[in-house]
């Protein structure tokens, strides 16, 4: 039997918390369903940068395309700013694969405190697919006259006809394939005069290739504010990178805590290794501590096992995150228990049998 071969990038902060679970069951998943791993672990995180003044190495993009997949913690610590870290490692990753589709899915499991009034896993079960290889996360632009009165920042938003229109028919086709019944659009195009329209004018086209999916359209202030009033609306949303990043932390929120909020960076041709790690970030208020909710590395995992054509292993270890949860098992302190990371972990591969 062939080993999947995967490249374990822990990160920074809970990353080297969260990652050994996430092993722990995928090893016990692929013991039950008979998939046999090789997992090669790199040190690439802002510690590495204090030693030698770089997250990665200069040749750590060609490395990773000797695997199949990326299995990454989180990415940032204080002490290096925000964007040294995420451009880095994070981003570079996601360009020089190609992996142009961040796919998030957003549910809330049965069992789990909701802080909205009145819902249940019934009304948030959607999808966010976020655009992951340009939008308003350029490098394009710069600073002028700095240090003086005249000093100016421009940034400039890349949207191309070949990523929009990727993205947007990934979303409909996902709509379709998972058997949903809605694409909605994020956009701004009262406000953002030139990128959005045009965003807005590809999704019209887009969606005149499937007449089977029904579609609607928010602006982003009262998208977000229907997430909130009425999350039962939705059913797969897309929007660009900052649009798409910023709903896909609301959406898990609304559905009890972003611990659980899994995600795939996916080059869907499989020219190059997709990557999957969870939503949330490193968490330095509880980094160490051995407390921080293991659930979106480990569901991170089962959407490893999907991409790779396991989805038996993939929905069992998703039902094992649901049952451990929903049996009154141990909580990590954001799902309002006391209980450890690997408690949680334990219970998740018991679970799984
Ligand atoms: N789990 C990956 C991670 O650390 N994410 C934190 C973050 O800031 N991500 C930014 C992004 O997804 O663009």
């Amino acid at each position: 039997m062939s080993k999947l071969k995967i490249a374990v990038i822990p990160g920074d902060g809970i990353g080297w918390e969260v990652i050994p679970e996430g092993i722990k069951v995928l090893e016990a998943a692929g013991r039950k369903f008979g998939i046999d791993y090789e997992f090669t672990e790199f040190d690439w995180s802002c510690e590495r940068f204090h030693k030698t003044g770089a997250l990665m190495p200069e040749d750590g993009i060609e490395q990773l395309k000797a695997f199949d997949s990326i299995f990454l913690g989180a990415v940032g610590f204080p002490g290096v700013p925000d964007h040294v870290s995420l451009w880095g490692l994070l981003i570079p990753i996601r360009r020089e694969m190609h992996q142009y589709v961040n796919l998030r899915p957003v549910r809330m499991l049965p069992g789990m405190p909701c802080p909205l009034a009145n819902r249940g896993p019934e009304d948030i079960d959607f999808w966010v697919i976020r655009e992951n290889n340009e939008g308003e996360y350029s490098e394009i632009g710069g600073r002028m006259y700095e240090g003086t009165d005249q000093e100016m920042a421009v940034q400039q938003s890349i949207f191309s006809r070949r990523g929009t229109d990727r993205i947007i028919r990934f979303a409909f086709e996902l709509c379709q394939r998972v058997g949903k019944k809605k694409v909605t659009s994020a956009t701004k195009s009262n406000g953002i005069i030139h990128t959005m329209p045009y965003w807005d004018e590809r999704f019209e086209a887009i969606s005149s290739e499937y007449p089977g999916v029904a579609t609607d359209k928010y602006h982003i202030d009262i998208l977000a504010a229907n997430f909130v009033m009425h999350p039962d609306w939705f059913d797969v949303v897309v929007g660009s990178n900052l649009f798409g990043d910023i709903l896909s932390d609301l959406g898990p929120a609304l559905a009890g805590t972003i611990a659980i909020a899994p995600s795939a960076n996916i080059n869907p041709e499989g020219d190059y290794p997709s990557m999957f790690e969870p939503v949330h970030g490193s968490a330095p208020d509880i980094a160490g501590k051995g407390i921080a909710n293991p659930i979106g590395q480990i569901w991170s995992g089962a959407m490893l096992l999907e991409h790779h054509g396991h989805q038996e292993a993939a929905d069992a270890i998703v039902a094992a995150c649901e049952r451990a949860v929903a049996e009154g098992g141990p909580k990590t302190p954001d799902m309002g228990g006391q209980a450890a990371t690997s408690d949680l972990g334990d219970a998740i591969v018991q679970a799984l049998g």
